[in-house]
């Protein structure tokens, strides 16, 4: 019998998203979609990039009567100054996460809240960076590990200890440019020192230090965040998960974790998951706790626990809108201040953690490492005294959902490598089969779908849309971030998703048994993309920027992604933008971001908001580094 499978169109999701902004309507409270309309049309210099306010004698707009601010600045510095500072916010966010990983891990005992969980992981790492590890206590040398890696945010000398590997063709590059990073903070300090009014006015040189600034994200505190939650909490192995609205329960009680630092997520997750708490639950009517994540924190709990996913970015107020969150606990990033307001119109408790995300309407408990379990244990159990709460009138849960395969980390990759290929011919840890999948053609080559959702285009539509038309094309994709949540939203991490696929990759996933998409995590876990993404060049023979392999972000938002995107570009990779990076005031600026980046890495931008367009750019490019390896 020819199996049937189906995902769930875009069509399907904006007529849940509608069903529920009606209650938005009825309860008046507003949503993005209102928020859109009164913001539109956006303030044209803002769009263009070329509105200065670094210092109070603007702000400053430039037009063709004034094409200089008062200082002079001309549309390339002012344009060029902004971008920069976005990667500096963007590589800020994410390596402040990464310090607070490497705290955790500092911080990390046998009997305290925190452990090494991974502990083959730790001692590789303890090796890399010189760590005795004979005879010793594991959390001494986790304590060593981690004020190195502490260190790394303000070594006084030296550059970034993960650079080393990288392919040593890119180590040359990033030599030859200048471009190594130092000190993770030190990037960030000297871009804002670069940007600040009268400082660099070069267009170039604020370039060349997005791309260093982007470095020290991705090859430093991003990685840092990878590496040592995976250390603390497990590398993630393949599992099974559902996604989208309809993983709510309405017989449970509902705790959404919702943010990025896993510290708080792993925390909630075990004290929920206890017998004690279930019981608690029961004793309060419910048939237990369902937890749910949103955004990346949801990617990091589906990866290491099979935790629900209920959703992306754009899906944040859906989820409350359903009426049955008894508890919404966020700590940082991609946080909107909406939640505080929202979640009053319903019995929904919004629980804060971090110091760094500060929210008004909600109820604040700093999460540290030395009471981490108490305030889980005083949110899972308000959560369940809430769920008496909820008022039946405003509940509606939509039914779409999907299975989803998560958890394909470098080593979840690898291990389904060993489990088909490599253990036949007895060489383990390798990604040649890939690589001979690559070569003959049956697969053409690799995407890394990244990013957010943006309302400056169809939400979803562009991720969705440009997935599928990359797996006819026997393209294989990796995702992270709100982009894997919207191919879970749809049904594309399902492994029978593999009916969407060209012949050749339809025989891999049969093979290997993977869905045609595979989930990598949350956005600091691009880093593992880069170790993909190296390792294979390795095993190749070749530098990362020969690879048939790009990055495409279709619907980003946020100013970790313009990091990102400079460290993907660094590293070799084209990134492929469906959203406008603000800089379009200045034409030197779109030159060096699409063009001068390939003289300097390799590798550029092409920026196109028509999905269509931008996933017919990226086959031709796939095709274009085939043909330059001959292959
Ligand atoms: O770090 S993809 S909307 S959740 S920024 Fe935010 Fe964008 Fe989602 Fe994760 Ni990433
Ligand atoms: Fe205007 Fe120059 Fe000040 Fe910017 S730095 S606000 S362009 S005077």
């Amino acid at each position: 019998m020819i199996e049937v499978f189906k995902t769930t169109t875009v069509e399907q999701m904006e007529a849940d998203s509608d069903r529920l902004h009606e209650t938005a309507e009825k309860l008046g409270i507003d949503t993005w979609q209102d928020r859109v309309k009164k913001q539109t049309p956006h303030c044209g210099f803002g769009e263009k990039g070329v509105c200065c306010r670094i210092c109070s004698m603007g702000p400053c707009r430039i037009t063709p009567k004034s094409p200089k601010g008062i200082c002079g600045a001309t549309a390339d510095t002012i344009a060029g100054r902004n971008y920069l500072r976005m990667v500096a916010a963007g590589a800020s966010a994410h390596s402040d996460h990464g310090r607070e990983c490497v705290h955790k891990l500092y911080d990390a005992s046998e009997d305290g809240y925190y452990h090494v969980t991974d502990s083959a992981k730790l001692l590789k790492l303890a090796e890399e960076w010189g760590v005795p590890t004979e005879g010793r206590d594991l959390y001494d040398i986790a304590r060593d590990v981690a004020r190195i890696g502490l260190g790394e945010y303000g070594k006084i000398e030296g550059v970034q200890n993960f650079l080393s590997r990288a392919t040593e063709e890119r180590r040359k590059v990033w030599k030859e440019q200048e471009i190594e990073p130092r000190a993770i903070d030190r990037e960030v300090v000297t871009a804002m020192h670069m940007t600040h009014m009268g400082c660099t006015a070069d267009p170039e040189a604020l370039v060349r230090q997005s791309l260093r600034t982007g470095l020290a994200d991705g090859w430093g505190g991003s990685m840092a965040g990878t590496e040592i939650s995976d250390i603390l909490y497990g590398t993630p192995m393949p599992r099974e998960t559902e996604g989208n609205l309809g993983v709510l329960d309405k017989d449970m009680v509902n705790i959404i974790c919702h943010g990025h630092d896993p510290a708080v997520s792993e925390m909630i997750v075990l004290v929920a998951e206890s017998r004690e708490m279930q019981e608690y639950a029961r004793s309060c009517g419910a048939k237990g706790i369902n937890i749910a994540g949103l955004c990346c924190t949801a990617n990091e709990i589906a990866m290491r626990h099979g935790i629900k996913m209920v959703g992306n970015f754009l899906q944040q107020e859906n989820a409350l809108l359903t009426g049955v969150v008894e508890a919404i606990v966020v700590d940082v990033q991609c946080i909107f201040p909406n939640i505080g307001p929202l979640a009053e119109c319903f019995h929904t408790k919004f629980f804060t953690t971090s110091p760094i995300a500060r929210i008004p309407k909600s109820e604040y408990l700093e999460l540290t490492s030395h009471n981490a379990r108490d305030v889980a244990l005083k949110i899972v159990r308000d959560a369940c005294e809430n769920y008496k709460n909820r008022d039946e009138s405003k509940i509606f849960i939509p039914e779409h959902k999907h299975k989803a395969a998560v958890g394909y980390s470098c080593e979840g990759i690898k291990s389904r490598l060993d489990a088909v290929t490599n253990s036949f011919v007895d060489t383990l840890d390798t990604y040649k089969p890939l690589i001979e999948c690559i070569k003959s053609g049956v697969l053409r080559g690799a995407v890394a779908m990244v990013g957010c959702n943006n309302p400056k285009v169809r939400p979803d539509y562009s991720h969705i849309e440009i997935m599928k038309r990359l797996l006819e094309n026997d393209i294989i994709v990796v995702a992270t971030g709100c982009a894997a949540q919207a191919a879970s939203k749809a049904g594309l991490l399902d492994k029978r998703a593999k009916v969407f696929c060209g012949e050749g990759l339809r025989r891999v996933c049969t093979l290997a048994d993977i869905p045609p998409v595979l989930h990598m995590g949350s956005c600091v876990d691009i880093s593992r993309m880069m170790l993909l993404v190296t390792g294979i060049a390795k095993d190749w023979g070749i530098d990362t920027t020969q690879l048939p392999a790009v990055g495409c972000a279709p619907e980003w938002m946020s100013e970790k992604a313009v990091s990102i995107a400079n460290y993907v570009v660094a590293t070799g990779i084209d990134v492929y933008l469906g959203i406008d990076p603000l800089v379009s005031g200045s034409e030197k600026m779109m030159e060096l971001i699409t063009q001068g980046t390939r003289q300097m890495v390799g590798a550029g931008y092409t920026i196109n908001t028509d999905p269509e367009q931008l996933v017919k750019a990226m086959i031709d490019g796939i095709e274009a580094k085939r043909a330059a390896l001959g292959i």
